[in-house]
């Protein structure tokens, strides 16, 4: 069963092969979607065009850094020189300074809470406001990405579990205000992920080991798992959901003492 047949998706947020969003990708293209790819910088426009040399087809791909209004508008217009329209628009993308996320809470810093609001959580409404201008008349869909720690204290999660209860609370005022056009906006709360930039961060292996200890399933997610969750946010079959926080965390958020 191929879910995407036809639909043309921008994914926001492949670094290299352990980022979420490439495990999004790889499910995209299972499914028949056509995709555009962003790359964040010059850096890292090696690792992405290496990447996409393993993928039957070659995404489109340009220069996006989402802190950058005229890039963001040159990366849009590009977009739709190239596509006309678009289906999807996935977001991951976060970002928190490493001396954000452990220590004590109190101690963040303005620059840090701002830092991680602006690149985690803000950058969604741009991205969405130009990413629904090409999805007139087309039932278009977003999917954004969060983590438990936006709604219950993860020790060392700090600045971001704020910036991700923002991101959860601006998918819900963009499916508001996007849901008359027809475009769906949901987030999906994935469990924990050996990422590059999650690696090294003290205290994220433990949280590994928590969850196969303690969730239902006794193991953690794939990025894979995340990207089929998002395949179906995207796709037809959830043509009736907006607005919402779908886990895809092995169940453990279910689970109390
Ligand atoms: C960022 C990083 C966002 C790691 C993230 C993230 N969302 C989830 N993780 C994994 C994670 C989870 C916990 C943690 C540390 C990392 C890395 C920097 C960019 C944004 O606890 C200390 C619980």
């Amino acid at each position: 069963m191929r879910l995407m047949d036809g639909k043309v998706v921008v994914i926001f947020g492949v670094a290299n092969k352990r980022s979420i969003a490439w495990g999004i990708t790889q499910a995209l293209v299972e499914h028949g979607a056509r995709l555009a790819l962003n790359y964040q910088n010059e850096r890292m426009r090696e690792s992405v065009e290496k990447l996409v040399e393993e993928l039957p087809e070659r995404p489109w791909l340009a220069p996006c850094d989402v802190t950058d209004e005229g890039q963001v508008d040159a990366f849009f217009a590009g977009l739709e020189q190239e596509f006309g329209q678009i289906d999807g628009l996935v977001h991951s993308i976060a970002f928190a300074k490493r001396e954000e996320l452990g220590g004590s809470f109190h101690d963040t810093s303005w620059d840090g809470f701002a830092l991680a609001q602006q690149i985690s959580a803000w950058s969604l409404i741009p991205l969405a406001r130009h990413g629904a201008k090409l999805m007139e008349g087309r039932d278009g869909s977003i999917v954004c990405l969060s983590y438990y720690g936006a709604e219950k204290v993860v020790e060392g999660y700090n600045v971001m579990g704020v910036a991700k209860a923002s991101l959860e609370a601006t998918t819900r005022y963009l499916a508001a205000s996007l849901g008359p056009s027809g475009v769906r906006v949901n987030a999906l709360s994935a469990g924990p992920i050996k990422t590059v930039s999650a690696m090294g961060i003290s205290g994220f292996s433990g949280i590994l080991d928590a969850i196969e200890k303690r969730a239902p399933l006794r193991r953690n997610v794939t990025q894979l798992e995340v990207g089929k969750a998002a395949t179906f946010l995207l796709s037809d079959l959830a043509s009736g959901i907006t607005g919402q926080t779908l886990y895809v965390d092995s169940g453990y958020s279910i689970v109390g003492v």
